[in-house]
C-alpha cells in the first residue's frame, strides 16, 4: 500500500483562528479529516502532522525515506528559509509535493523563494484546503507509477 506523510510547518496550528481572508476558515483538523477521506478513497494510508519545530519535520521526512513513503508538505514560513528541510528532502529520497494554501506567488517578495521548490516532484499553492488534497493525489499518481515502472516488464 501506498503510504504518504503529510507535513505541516510553523503555525499551521493556527489555521481557522485568525487570518481567514489569507487562510481561509477551516482549522488543520478539519483539512486532516479531508485528506483522511481523500486518502481512503485513493486506497492509500496516511500520516497527518505538524510542528513548529525544524528538527521535527526534519526527523519526519527521514523516516519517510526509511519507510519508503511519500511526503506532501506544507513547511509553512520554513518553505522560504530551511536548507535543513531541502536537505532531508533530497537525502531521504521520499517522493515530495510542496502545497500552501495561498498562493505565494502573489504574495510578498520573500514568500516567492522556495528552498524546497528545486527537490520536489512538484508545487502546488493557491487552492486552499483543496491544495492538500491535490498535493496527495499528486504523490500518489507518481508513486503509482514509480511502483509500476520499477516491475519488471512480463514480455
Ligand atoms: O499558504 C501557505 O500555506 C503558507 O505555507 C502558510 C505559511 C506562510 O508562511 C507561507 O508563506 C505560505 C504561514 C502559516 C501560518 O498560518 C497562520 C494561520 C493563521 C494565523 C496565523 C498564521
Amino acid at each position: 500500500m501506498i503510504t504518504v506523510h503529510v507535513l505541516n510547518g510553523p503555525n499551521l496550528n493556527l489555521l481557522g483562528r485568525r487570518e481567514p481572508n489569507v487562510y481561509g476558515s477551516m482549522n488543520l483538523p478539519e483539512i486532516e479529516q479531508l485528506v483522511r477521506e481523500k486518502a481512503d478513497a485513493l486506497g492509500a494510508s496516511i500520516t497527518f502532522r505538524q510542528s513548529n519545530h525544524e528538527g521535527h519535520l526534519v526527523d519526519w521526512i527521514q523516516e519517510a525515506g526509511v519507510q519508503g513513503a511519500g511526503v506532501v508538505i506544507n513547511a509553512g514560513a520554513y518553505t522560504h528559509t530551511s536548507i535543513a528541510i531541502r536537505d532531508a528532502i533530497a537525502g531521504s529520497g521520499a517522493p515530495t509535493v510542496e502545497i500552501h494554501l495561498s498562493n505565494v506567488h502573489a504574495r510578498e517578495g520573500f514568500r516567492h523563494r522556495s528552498f524546497i521548490a528545486p527537490v520536489s516532484v512538484g508545487v502546488i499553492c493557491g487552492f486552499g484546503p483543496m491544495s492538500y488534497l491535490l498535493g496527495l493525489e499528486a504523490i500518489h499518481r507518481v508513486m503509482v507509477e514509480r511502483a509500476q515502472q520499477a516491475k519488471p516488464s512480463t514480455h
